[in-house]
């Protein structure tokens, strides 16, 4: 067996992961005995190293998890420990260290199946994020199903990534693209989505939890109702996964896809959640090494389910990364993240709130950790280029969904997402910088 000299039983990064897996777990233990309130929010937060440093001078808040989160140190080490002691590529070697490799890379497939309660390991397919995804779906699932005169229907408050790539199959197969609208609360109207289905419609895909406005779409009722029509529907859960416990077979989806940068994990990966029959009668999206079975000149033919769809060497690093990314995200436990997110939410709107001058964008009932806010009379991108100045790490503009924009006829807003490992003190200092900002601008 092929080893680096400190491995003799167990790799050097295997033990590594043990330890820090153990001292995470007693710590958990004498933590989150009863969810939030006995949570040790501070200790977990000391588990980001980037929280710790100055921003400009200023101690640095970070408040731009929805574009990506932070990687606590049990990932990143775990990487590091990858890249020095057990690279080699996956699925193809016999030696040992390919082997332990792909096993590696492999648990991550595993630990999202148990995550998002999927069917089986089939249904996972490595992609390298969310757009990816959808990418995928729309390019396979669209090319083979759409054909002129077919509707595939998104909504008003989608990210990019869940309009453009149906725009694109659109135009090349003659389907046409419908919009469910929203109200000026940022909440989709349901009467509208059951007026706009008929049986010219051959997708549905719609965001679970809004990026910009912070709404939590009824997916499942979404579902369920296009079901009665035998429509398949994508949710797109970027913003849903790392914030809430997500159920596949519970939701009824035929596709959702999340990325794991999002989620405490490495850039560079994320997942389809695809029922396998669909996958397994959708052709390949992208052709080469591993996706398939036999080649000849004359004929190739696929290999199985999930491999079918990941083509060429993967980010095998960022693969193991993720998987501890969801062990860490299973310690803490989904649900004590949420409470602890919704407790910040309410802190931060109640705050800012009483801010004159500032009005919140997206006031669903139902709402993710996300608040979209304008200042009277100031530019998004001025306020956040002071607010920048005084350490305040917040995201301005259309967030990537100017369909939102449009609607509020606005041209952006300021975003302050809000992560586990955000605490009250953050919230007080954007307060803080908010008013510093007014003051700026008179
Ligand atoms: N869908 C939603 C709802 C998102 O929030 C994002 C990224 C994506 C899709 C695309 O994800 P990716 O990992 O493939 O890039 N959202 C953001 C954001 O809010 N700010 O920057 C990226």
């Amino acid at each position: 067996m092929l080893r680096h000299p400190e491995l003799d039983s167990e790799s050097v990064a295997v033990k590594m992961l043990n330890q820090v897996q153990h001292d995470l777990i007693n710590e958990m233990n004498q933590t989150t005995t009863d969810i939030t309130a006995k949570t040790n929010w501070a200790k977990i937060r000391a588990d980001f190293p980037v929280l710790e440093q100055q921003m400009n001078g200023k101690p640095l808040v970070y408040l731009d998890n929805g574009a990506s989160s932070q990687m606590p140190k049990s990932v990143s080490d775990r990487m590091d420990a990858y890249h020095k002691h057990e690279h080699a590529n996956v699925h193809r070697g016999i030696h040992s260290l390919s082997q332990h490799a792909t096993d590696a890379y492999e648990s991550a497939r595993t630990k999202v199946k148990e995550l998002i309660n999927a069917g089986s390991l089939e249904e996972i397919i490595y992609t390298t994020g969310t757009t990816d995804s959808i990418n995928l779906v729309a390019q396979s699932y669209g090319r083979s199903n759409f054909k002129a005169g077919d509707e595939i229907l998104v909504s008003e408050m989608e990210h990019h990534a869940n309009i453009v790539p149906w725009q694109m199959i659109a135009e090349e197969t003659g389907a046409a693209l419908k919009v469910i609208p929203m109200n000026d609360k940022g909440e989709l109207l349901m009467d509208e989505f059951h007026a706009l289905l008929s049986d010219k419609t051959k997708m549905v895909a719609v965001v679970h939890v809004s990026n910009a406005l912070g709404t939590i779409n009824p997916v499942k009722e979404i579902i369920e109702t296009a079901h009665q029509r035998d429509i398949p529907v994508l949710i797109d859960g970027a913003q849903a996964v790392p914030h809430s416990k997500v159920d596949v077979q519970a939701l009824g989806a035929d596709f959702y896809t999340f990325s794991a940068h999002k989620m405490c994990g490495p850039t560079g990966f994320g997942i389809l959640y695809g029922k396998k029959k669909l996958l397994e009668a959708m052709p390949p999206y992208r052709g080469g090494g591993d996706m398939i079975d036999k080649v000849t000149f004359e004929k190739t033919t696929w290999n199985d389910l999930p491999h079918k769809f990941e083509a060429g060497t993967p980010p095998i690093a960022a693969g193991v990364g993720f998987s501890t990314a969801i062990d860490y995200l299973n310690e803490i436990g989904i649900e004590a993240i949420a409470e602890r997110e919704h407790e910040l939410l309410e802190y931060a709107a109640e705050k800012l709130n009483q801010i004159e001058k500032l009005t919140i964008v997206g006031t669903a009932d139902k709402k993710a950790s996300v608040i979209s806010f304008l200042l009277d009379g100031i530019h998004p991108t001025d306020a956040g280029t002071i607010l920048d100045q005084h350490g305040i790490a917040v995201r301005t503009g259309h967030h990537c969904a100017q369909p939102i924009m449009q609607h509020f006829d606005i041209p952006g807003t300021l975003r302050a997402s809000i992560s586990f490992y955000n605490n009250e003190e953050d919230i007080e200092r954007l307060v803080e910088g908010i008013e510093l900002v007014k003051k700026f601008f008179g």
